[in-house]
């Protein structure tokens, strides 16, 4: 990490936090913003909130039901999507799947990163995140993903989630391909279960250490 020091960001990222309705959006928004729960309502429109972790900027959207008008409007310029579901709604999640793959099919997502928020986690209803994984199909999906646990009452998980986007951003903009950090990101693979898009990447990254040795 040492090189990477004095290097900045070259944006305020945009970041949408997307997923069926009730699922905890803005529960978790403003667990991100504030670490405090909010009384929340439906949300009708959007709300948003800048919020800055470890010298990175994110501008953050909760997209609820429009009655005019559509979310996609939002899209562009997406750097990064959290898709937050409901751990506990079971028949819901069969719904979020399908919504998810429609979704990182959109033309102006595809190069968005992706973190799936498990939320309403300290529910003794909650499924677990190998459950989550198998019932979202998030294996069959090309791009990097992580599964973070989260709870919109407590704001467990939020940090991690900001956290897991420093970490994005730093691969994606800050670092050399011979910077790269190899060793943690292994880690995360087991830790996270991040998909295979990135195994296939370490892989090519020891093949280029072994091409420089
Ligand atoms: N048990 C539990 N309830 C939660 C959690 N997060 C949110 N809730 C509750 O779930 C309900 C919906 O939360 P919201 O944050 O409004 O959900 P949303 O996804 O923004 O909903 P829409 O705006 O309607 O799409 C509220 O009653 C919240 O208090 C959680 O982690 N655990
Ligand atoms: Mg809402």
């Amino acid at each position: 990490m040492g090189s990477l020091c004095g290097k900045k960001f070259p944006k305020e990222f945009k970041v949408l936090l997307l997923g069926p309705e009730d699922a905890g959006k803005t529960s978790l928004l403003y667990q991100i913003k504030m670490h405090e729960k909010v009384v929340t309502i439906p949300t009708l429109g959007f709300n948003v909130e800048n919020v800055t972790h470890k010298k990175a900027n994110f501008l953050i959207f909760d997209l609820g039901k429009f009655e005019t008008g559509s979310p996609k409007e939002f899209y562009e310029g997406t750097d990064f999507i959290i898709y937050v579901v409901d751990s506990t709604d079971e028949r819901k999640l069969y719904e979020a799947s399908k919504k998810l793959s429609i979704l990182l099919d959109d033309e102006e997502l595809k190069d968005a990163g992706l973190a799936i928020a498990a939320n309403k986690n300290e529910s003794k209803n909650a499924l677990d995140t190998y459950e989550i994984i198998e019932r979202l199909e998030l294996k069959r999906i090309s791009r990097n993903w992580t599964v973070i646990a989260t709870t919109g009452i407590t704001g467990e998980g939020t940090k991690e989630i900001l956290d897991y986007m420093v970490e994005y951003f730093t691969e994606k903009y800050l670092k050399k391909p011979e910077e790269k950090d190899v060793e943690p990101i292994k880690k995360k693979i087991n830790k996270d279960f991040n998909s295979q898009k990135l195994e296939e990447e370490i892989k090519e990254i020891d093949e280029f250490k072994i091409m420089k040795d």
